[in-house]
């Protein structure tokens, strides 16, 4: 297991001492700290888009929770609807249910069962069920998608 020494009493005045630190302690920390960041954030962001907790993964059965990204786990790059959400300041929007951020020719209200787009975080309306993924083109590998550089 690495070591780091460190030279953690001289600034305070106090005799100088060599303490290890171990590493993989320290990262273990930060990639929790990074893990529960990321965590929190999308799940906030699921709650501020129409059924944002149920988007249909586009490549296998089950959910995909981390809608803005490229990654189901909400972790690295952001897709196109991710950009858009995060341009419209994480808002769900008129502007932003109406436009079709991953071009397959569905709005992202359609996709995510809004497709009159009248929802709000607050409001009680009815959704219908996400049909598809608002930021994965779908069909994935198809000529309509072929501009996307995803595959499952
Ligand atoms: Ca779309």
């Amino acid at each position: 297991m690495p070591h780091l020494f460190l030279n953690l009493g001289s600034e305070l005045g106090a005799p100088e001492r060599r303490q290890p630190v171990v590493i993989s302690t320290m990262l273990t920390w930060v990639y929790l700290a990074a893990a529960i960041c990321t965590a929190s954030a999308f799940l906030r962001y699921q709650g501020a888009i129409p059924n944002g907790d149920i988007v249909p993964d586009p490549c296998r059965i089950g959910d995909w929770p981390g809608v803005g990204h490229f990654s189901s786990n909400g972790a690295g790059p952001r897709n196109e609807f991710g950009l858009d959400f995060a341009a419209a300041g994480h808002v769900w929007t008129q502007s932003l249910c109406q436009k079709d951020s991953d071009r397959d020719g569905r709005t992202n209200g359609q996709e995510l069962g809004d497709p009159t787009c009248r929802w709000t975080p607050t409001s009680t309306i009815s959704l219908a069920a996400p049909t598809t993924h608002p930021g994965i083109c779908e069909p994935i590998g198809s000529s309509a998608c072929a501009w996307q550089a995803f595959l499952c």
